[in-house]
């Protein structure tokens, strides 16, 4: 089976529907074909200062969170970044084949660091697209199933796997980005010229899945939509309609074609109220899902102890090869 590594960051608390969509939904269906690495990035998390006790606490509601999704420790292997060492192991070798220029290129790196202040970005939010690199050819990932903003670092991550084997010959799979047409970017429902995110979206534009799904509704309903009053496809000419049909379509299933069908003579209110009862009834199962883990913490964290066992027979293996490689005398 091809493999499929990815990640989340323990951040916010509640996914966002943007994560749901772009990412999370993706690694669901994912774990049925592949053989599946998912990881709560909590190295990640720190490049931006976080309070340690709310890391914890939000560290186990994204593993939760990722289980209420539907994904299922049988079918694949869920842990936690931090758990296993290799990350940052392998990330240091990776740092010293990067470009110092090469990096300074990251776009998502000089909007949070612009955002933080230039002087108060730390050198970690700098390398974090290199960890970013070590994580996915620790596992040897042939996919990486990740929303439209992540391209760029998949980008570095062929790029310096192609170096490492040109250098030291084949060690590392070249892996490719999965990102889903209709899901790659969904933009934030005030704005839809930006992507939906917890740092960049108004609160009214951002839907948290663990929000009370009746402020949940309100916000779709109030969400900004284009001038005229037909409900067609058509990002350029009605980015706020077209952005709640991608939303729409994909958490029923239904095709885009077939939404706009029928919704022929009925004005945005209809669309919106409709889309508020689908969210409502995908996020109410979902909360009460995720409480549950949760209320379980002891359940949760073996999951994550046995899914960083497997991860680590995996990650010790290639980064004792990429060590090999590099010339590392081995430890006796
Ligand atoms: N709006 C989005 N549309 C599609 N995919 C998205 N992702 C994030 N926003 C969208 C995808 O979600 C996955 C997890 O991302 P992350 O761990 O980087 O989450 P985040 O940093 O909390 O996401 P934000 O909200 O985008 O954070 P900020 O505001 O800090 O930049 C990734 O695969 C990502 O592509």
């Amino acid at each position: 089976r091809p493999r499929v590594l990815s990640g989340i960051q323990p951040t916010a608390g509640s996914f966002h529907l943007g994560n749901y969509l772009g990412a999370v939904r993706q690694w669901v269906a994912l774990q049925e074909s592949h053989d599946a690495f998912y990881m709560v990035v909590d190295l990640h998390a720190i490049t931006i200062p976080q309070d340690p006790a709310e890391l914890r606490a939000n560290t186990r509601l994204a593993a939760a969170q990722l289980l209420a999704a539907g994904l299922d420790p049988e079918r694949c292997t869920l842990f936690v970044q931090s758990h296993v060492p290799e990350h940052a192991q392998l990330a240091w070798v990776m740092n010293c084949l990067t470009g110092f220029g090469e990096a300074s290129r990251m776009t998502q790196f000089k909007d949070k660091s612009a955002k933080q202040g230039a002087d108060r970005a730390s050198v970690g939010l700098f390398t974090y697209p290199v960890l970013q690199v070590a994580d996915i050819l620790l596992y040897q990932a042939n996919e990486v199933p990740v929303g439209e903003d992540q391209r760029q670092h998949i980008e570095l991550t062929r790029d310096l796997a192609e170096r490492f084997n040109g250098r030291f010959g084949d060690t590392f799979t070249v892996p490719s980005a999965y990102i889903l047409k209709e899901t790659a970017k969904i933009y934030d429902l005030q704005d839809p010229s930006i992507k939906m995110s917890k740092s960049a979206s108004t609160p009214k534009g951002l839907i948290n899945l663990l929000d009370e799904p009746k402020a949940t509704a309100k916000k779709v309903k109030s969400a900004v939509t284009d001038t005229g009053t037909e409900i067609r496809y058509d990002v350029a000419e009605k980015p706020g309609v077209s952005n709640l049909l991608s939303i729409y379509s994909t958490l029923t299933g239904t095709g885009i074609a077939e939404l706009e069908q029928k919704y022929v003579g009925k004005g945005y209110g209809a669309l919106k109220t409709d889309l508020a009862e689908v969210m409502v009834e995908f996020v109410t199962p979902f909360r009460d899902r995720t409480q549950e883990y949760l209320d379980d913490p002891e359940t949760l964290d073996s999951i994550l102890a046995k899914g960083a066992e497997k991860a680590r027979a995996v990650a010790a293996e290639t980064l004792a090869q990429a060590y090999d490689k590099v010339g590392f005398l081995p430890a006796k």
